[in-house]
């Protein structure tokens, strides 16, 4: 069967940016061998997150990962290759940093800091139908 290209969104989120850590998330995708096709630093708004975290929408931690996620620059990563989306997923590894896999993004560089939502690091998304969605609100 032949190479099928997928893409993926990324997001290096606020506490990632806030810690110097975009250069080494970039880092790992790169050298995974996928490619960056395109990417911007934002301040993420409300109003574009209340879309792209639409599914999360009345769950106890909506509130704070959108007060999370739009309190400083985040870098927006449209990623290519081959099962890229299956492939960044097991790179950022488990949601919750403490029980995330030493040798994934955020067991590596991530921990819990207490606060009321995953400052984890790094969004991927969960499948094409996400990908493609979350990128046409971002790009
Ligand atoms: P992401 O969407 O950021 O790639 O992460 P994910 O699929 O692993 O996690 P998801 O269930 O989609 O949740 C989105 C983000 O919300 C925050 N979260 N905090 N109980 C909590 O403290 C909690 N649950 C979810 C995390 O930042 C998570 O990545
Ligand atoms: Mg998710």
């Amino acid at each position: 069967m032949s190479e099928q290209i997928e893409r993926t969104l990324v997001i290096v989120k606020p506490d990632g940016f806030r810690r110097g850590l975009t250069g080494e998330v970039l880092r790992r995708i790169e050298s995974k061998g996928y490619v960056l096709a395109d990417l911007h630093i934002t301040t993420p708004d409300r109003e574009r997150l209340a879309r792209h975290y639409e599914e999360h929408q009345g769950k106890p931690f909506y509130e704070p990962l959108v007060d999370f996620m739009s309190s400083g620059p985040a870098t927006f990563v449209v990623v290519e290759g081959h099962r890229c989306i299956e492939g960044f997923r097991a790179l950022a590894g488990a949601t919750d940093p403490t029980k995330a896999l030493p040798g994934t993004i955020r067991g590596d560089l991530g921990r819990d800091w207490g606060e009321k939502v995953q400052a984890n690091i790094v969004h991927g998304s969960d499948s094409p139908e996400s990908a493609a969605r979350e990128i046409s609100i971002w790009f």
